[in-house]
């Protein structure tokens, strides 16, 4: 088979299940990539996601990461939703997942469907590698070069027909493709991503701090979440969609069907009652396959007990109260935050008296004693 003809073969596979983009680029990223992943790591953007620096040599090139490997075929799966995703928000008793995380997990989805593409390079004797999200590969970089579309100012990658709700997936091979043109930016002096940030997570254009993000501290940060964002994070207890949400290029994109086959509607907006009322296995179960359950039931809990803090919703006290003497600090913490925004302020030492005598954790012990007298709020 010619390497046009194995070209057209992939797209069609690729088309058939369910990829909305499929383009080649070379496996070699620009040392200008090279020196962007550099500068987030030097500046401590990528937080507590160690992972990135350990494995940056590699990183910054899929070359680096795979010596013989010639292209790149660069694949995207559309998974945008039929509602107005920020709907959700006002719903404040309720917790808000992103889109994304609302069906089964997008890695052993997308991973499936790569491997039934690949497999085409295959038959054809070529070596191949799929990779989903995980490995030490820059996607959004490579599918620019690829031509899948330009990564916006909010860092994620646009698509002018398909706009930005879109995972991506990539196929590495020996062999060699056709390759395809670069995209250009079309942001123009559009900010809208910049603007709508709860948590002003981009000092730059085109650069994003994970630290402030809140997909990073809902999903990725392991230990409490910092006082300055408890507040903006409002219901959201699994990752955000703001940024994505308010791009114009949205405008063109048809509802990400071949995903939402798999979409669970039921995680779309969750009453905080019920999250609260979860247990360890009861968590795992109700969550099994989904990306939710890989933050494991500590963090997923201590999510929503700060939305619990920002819902308003003072029936829920009891059950922010049964979480102060929980088994886990991380939940015993969130608890300790929650229940200061729920209750009269004037009662707040009561109850610091009645539970900090029995608090053996430094950490949580410093939650109850940074709280000197709640803020007296629309409750109080
Ligand atoms: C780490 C990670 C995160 C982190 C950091 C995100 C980030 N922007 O880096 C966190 C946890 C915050 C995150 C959040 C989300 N993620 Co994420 N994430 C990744 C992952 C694993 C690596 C991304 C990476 O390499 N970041 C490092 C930076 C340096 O690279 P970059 O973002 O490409 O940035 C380029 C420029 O913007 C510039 N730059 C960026 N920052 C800086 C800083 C400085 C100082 C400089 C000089 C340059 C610079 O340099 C880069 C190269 O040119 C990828 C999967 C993968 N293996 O690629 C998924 C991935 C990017 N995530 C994805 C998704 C869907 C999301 C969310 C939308 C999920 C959600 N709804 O909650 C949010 C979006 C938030 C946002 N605005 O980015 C998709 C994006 C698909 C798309 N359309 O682009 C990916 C590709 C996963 C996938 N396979 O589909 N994610
Ligand atoms: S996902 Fe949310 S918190 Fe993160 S950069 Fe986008 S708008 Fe900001
Ligand atoms: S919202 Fe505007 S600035 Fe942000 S990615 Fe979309 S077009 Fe670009």
């Amino acid at each position: 088979m010619t390497p046009q003809a194995l070209k057209r073969a992939l797209i069609r596979r690729a088309e058939a299940q369910g990829f909305v983009l499929t383009r080649v680029t070379s496996a070699v990223l620009p040392d200008r990539i090279a020196a962007d992943l550099a500068g987030f790591i030097g500046h401590d953007y990528h937080g507590g996601m160690a992972w990135m620096a350990e494995t940056q040599d590699r990183r910054d090139s899929p070359h680096h990461l795979w010596p013989e490997a010639r292209c790149a075929v660069v694949l995207a799966m559309s998974y945008a939703p039929v509602d107005p995703p920020l709907d959700g928000l006002a719903q404040t008793d309720h917790g808000y997942v992103s889109v994304y995380a609302r069906s089964r997990d997008y890695h052993d989805e997308i991973k499936g469907k790569l491997k039934q593409v690949a497999a085409v390079l295959a038959s054809a004797q070529a070596q191949v590698k799929v990779f989903v999200d995980t490995a030490p590969l820059m996607e959004k970089p490579l599918a620019q070069q690829a031509g899948l579309g330009w990564q916006g100012k909010h860092t994620v990658l646009v698509n002018r027909q398909q706009g930005n709700w879109l995972l991506l997936g990539v196929i590495l091979t020996d062999a060699d493709l056709p390759v395809d043109a670069p995209e250009t930016d079309h942001c123009g002096s559009c900010r809208r991503c910049l603007s709508v940030c709860p948590t002003d997570a981009f000092p730059a254009p085109y650069q994003l701090d994970a630290r402030r993000c809140i997909t990073y501290l809902t999903v990725e940060h392991k230990g409490p979440i910092p006082q300055e964002f408890r507040k903006p994070i409002g219901n959201r207890i699994f990752g955000c969609d703001d940024c994505l949400a308010v791009c114009p290029w949205n405008k063109f994109a048809v509802d990400g069907q071949a995903y939402r086959r798999q979409t669970r509607d039921d995680l779309a907006a969750m009453p905080l009652a019920d999250m609260l009322g979860l247990d360890d296995a009861a968590f795992r179960q109700f969550f099994a396959s989904t990306p939710i359950k890989r933050t494991g039931f500590a963090r997923f809990m201590r999510n929503v007990l700060i939305a619990a803090g920002n819902s308003g919703d003072r029936t829920l006290l009891p059950q922010v109260e049964a979480c102060l003497t929980h088994a886990e600090p991380l939940i015993r913490g969130a608890a300790i935050w929650a229940l200061a925004q729920l209750i009269d302020p004037a009662r707040w030492q009561n109850w610091r008296d009645r539970y900090l005598v029995h608090e053996p954790d430094e950490d949580v012990r410093a939650e109850w004693l940074s709280i000197s007298e709640p803020e007296r709020g629309l409750l109080s």
